[in-house]
């Protein structure tokens, strides 16, 4: 009787953690434009914990807790047009990893700031040298650069699957717009806001997943040296 309560407490322990997404550190981040918020840049980049929940669906976490620029235009204006040049963010993983996806959480449901359209390019460890943050070495041996649309979501993780799986140490987000006059979205756009930004490590297995397993072989095992 002692050893099937430990075995089901171990499997109500693990359960708590099964299917939870496993996300890269980022090591290095740099962006081209002025930050306003008082947090200040690492409100961007949170991470599992503090920036959105470690545990499935992975929901944003202190909800002012954003990253934004300035607003050069004043109100209104159109941040995106009126800031001079792209709109860049770099990340930097310290080394190639393996990249299916970006997770992103959203800024606001009240006003246009939010970050709607973007895409990423990427380079790998071989062209940055350790120093790709911010210069254009940039779709040289990753061709991909795919493109996506964020929903006007303040809370939710919202996953972008590429085409395929990519090797790079660095990633490049280009902020194409905001919500500024988008129907129904509310005043703004004279800052571009971001809740979070994550990449999943989809290489590790869903660790939930095999320890729910393991340990229902373990608790076979004991059923039968009971017998
Ligand atoms: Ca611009
Ligand atoms: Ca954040």
């Amino acid at each position: 009787m002692k050893r099937l309560l430990i075995s089901t407490s171990l499997l109500a322990a693990s359960a708590c953690v099964a299917n939870a997404a496993v996300f890269y550190g980022i090591s290095a981040f740099a962006h081209n434009m002025v930050g306003d918020n008082p947090g200040g840049d690492p409100e961007m980049i949170g991470g599992p914990g503090v920036g959105f929940d470690a545990a499935e669906p992975h929901s944003k976490l202190g909800g002012g807790d954003n990253w934004y620029t300035n607003a050069p235009g004043g109100f209104p204006s159109d941040y995106i047009s009126v800031h001079d040049g792209p709109e860049y963010i770099w990340f930097d993983f310290g080394g190639d990893v393996s990249l299916s996806e970006i997770s992103y959480w959203g800024y606001a449901n009240t006003n246009s700031n939010g970050m709607r359209e973007f895409n990423l390019t990427f380079a790998a460890d071989s062209e940055g040298g350790g120093a790709a943050l911010g210069d254009e070495d940039y779709q040289t041996s990753v061709a991909l650069n795919p493109s996506f649309t964020a929903l006007q979501e303040d809370t939710l993780r919202q996953s972008f699957a590429f085409s395929e799986a990519v090797t790079a140490r660095y990633v490049r987000v280009e902020a194409v717009s905001t919500y500024f006059e988008q129907p129904g979205a509310g005043a703004g756009g004279d800052r571009l806001g971001i809740g979070e930004i994550a990449f999943e490590n989809s290489q590790i297995p869903e660790p939930g997943s095999l320890t729910l397993i393991g340990l229902a072989g373990a608790g076979l095992l004991l059923r039968r040296k009971r017998r």
